[in-house]
């Protein structure tokens, strides 16, 4: 046995062993594909490291991979996965079962975290256990062959090649089971009749025309190139959440159970929250992770239902003081009490921008609360209004560090011209949008290099509930220039120059940008 043939066939083991998970692992998609979407083991493993993440894990990811920060996740994961397999398969050759019972555990730890997950059921832990118990058997078989190759050159019963074409006949087999992996992933994509069910569903829906509408003045759009539209088209609108797989919610199974701290436990169907007066309106909606000058905040036209008048109905005792609100999928947000009864509109939605809930966006039920950042409030694929108290119960990311309560602080944002841009010289414009979300903007503030503060013209608000787009003439001269904005609330408060992170209530400061012009 010569060390360069030892090599070789460690490297022979590793392919078989990579191939044989690639399988297992197309196996296991298949298998959720039939028993349940959020089952996948990529799926179930990816779902549980998110929500064990650590609360700087949320804007870590989202620094470094934007809202692509789910993909990301799954690639680590693969990556991570083939390596284990590799290294099973080296164990396999040497220590075997040792490689072999790797991968089944690897398969076992997949069960377990699938009973952990919201959605569990009782089919949950198959397609891991599929997964793992074809990679193990198939990288046993395939790594057997590569043995018995290695005891019969050993023996010297065979031609001096016959090892070779043993190796051969291993790696040819591993490419027929990279294949059937590629192919079984393939199917279960194919299979995901879930998801098509569920567009289609949302696609033939028609909304309830709405008793109440809140106006758009056209003045409330500047019409400046580059400018951040006052209405964001619901495909441009920012999407966070901490679901890997995207709930498919059919309206006809959907249920809203509201209960807790109530004199009437209340459960409503879909065809109870559409047969309900319905409000349109529109609302600025922030996440809490939006950097200064970053773009994870939009507004939108949004229909639905007050949730004062569901809860007027379940009537909350007088010790509550917080409505915790579920998700389908587990998350959940902790939202004041005070804040869903005094008026404003705080929806149960059912509509975005005149067309039913884009799926990512909540399909088929969403909340939407004017003036609470999203974490504390937007509850997308929301199933159940549990009326409790501050003390007694926790949001998702607050049991992550992030704060109990979330106002959207003062904010403003410069859109034109964009950082490191080249600006010709001579009359141009400088213009963002401002807000500070059920409070209401009364002004915007600009200033260049170390220049006075000057008043930029404000757009038509909306209302309150709405950022506020703003421009101000600027003569460029050539250069390069630094520009500021700060905004001055309706209350009459400016907007700090403290600078705050993200965590854990909101980020403060300044925008700036630089730019040069020529
Ligand atoms: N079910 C569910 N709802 C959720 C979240 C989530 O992770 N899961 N994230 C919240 C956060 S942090 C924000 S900022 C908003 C974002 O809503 P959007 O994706 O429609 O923009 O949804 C909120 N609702
Ligand atoms: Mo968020």
């Amino acid at each position: 046995m010569t060390p360069v043939s030892n090599r070789r066939r460690d490297l022979a083991a590793i392919v078989a062993s990579i191939a044989a998970t690639v399988l297992g692992a197309g196996l296991g998609e298949l298998a959720a594909a039939i028993v349940s979407p959020t089952a996948s083991p990529f799926a179930v493993i990816g779902g549980g490291m998110i929500d064990l993440a650590p609360a700087w894990a949320k804007d870590l990811a989202i620094d470094l991979f934007g809202t692509g920060d789910k993909a990301a996740l799954l690639v680590g994961i693969a990556v991570l996965l083939l390596v284990v397999a590799g290294a099973a398969g080296v164990l396999e050759r040497r220590r075997a079962p040792w490689g072999r019972v790797v991968l089944v555990a690897l398969g076992v730890i997949g069960a377990i975290v699938s009973f952990t997950r919201a959605d569990a059921g009782p089919l949950s832990p198959v397609p891991s256990l599929v997964a793992g118990a074809a990679a193990a058997f198939v990288a046993g078989w395939l790594v057997a062959r590569l043995r018995r190759g290695r005891a019969s050159a050993a023996s010297g019963t065979s031609s001096a090649d016959d090892d070779g074409v043993t190796r051969r006949g291993v790696l040819a087999l591993s490419g027929v089971a990279v294949l059937a992996g590629v192919m079984a992933t393939a199917g279960s994509l194919a299979l995901s009749g879930g998801a098509r069910a569920v567009t289609a569903i949302r696609a033939a829906l028609r909304l309830p025309t709405p008793a109440t509408t809140t106006a758009v003045p056209a003045a409330a759009e500047l019409g400046i190139d580059g400018l951040t539209p006052v209405i964001t088209p619901s495909a441009d609108f920012y999407r966070i959440d901490t679901a890997l797989v995207v709930p498919q919610v059919d309206p006809s199974t959907w249920t809203l159970r509201v209960h807790g701290l109530v004199e009437q436990e209340v459960v409503l169907r879909w065809d109870d929250l559409v047969a309900l007066p319905q409000k349109e309106t529109v609302a600025t909606l922030s996440c809490v992770s939006n950097e200064v000058g970053g773009t994870l905040i939009g507004n939108a036209r949004w229909l639905g239902v007050p949730i004062r008048d569901i809860l007027e109905r379940a009537k909350p005792t007088a010790e509550a003081d917080m409505v915790l609100s579920h998700s389908v999928d587990g998350f959940t947000a902790s939202t004041p009490l005070e804040v869903l009864t005094d008026g404003r509109d705080a929806l149960l939605a059912i509509g975005m921008n005149g067309e039913p809930l884009p799926i990512e966006h909540g399909f088929p039920v969403r909340m939407v609360v004017p003036g609470l950042y999203g974490y504390v409030s937007a509850t997308k694929w929301v199933s159940e209004l549990e009326v409790t108290r501050f003390d007694r119960a926790e949001g998702y990311w607050t049991s992550r560090g992030w704060s109990e309560r979330g106002p959207v602080k003062l904010q403003s944002r410069i859109d034109v011209p964009r950082s490191g841009a080249q600006v010709a010289a001579g009359e141009t414009v400088i213009a963002g949008v401002a807000w500070q979300i059920h409070v209401g903007v009364s002004g915007v503030e600009v200033q260049i290099d170390d220049g006075p503060w000057q008043r930029a013209t404000l757009a038509t608000a909306i209302s309150a509930d709405t950022w506020v787009q703003w421009s101000l003439p600027w003569n460029a001269t050539s250069g390069s220039h630094v520009i500021r904005c700060r905004a001055v609330s309706a209350t009459g408060e400016t907007q700090t120059s403290a600078t705050a992170p993200p965590a854990p209530d909101g980020a403060t400061g300044w925008d700036q940008r630089t730019v040069s012009v020529a």
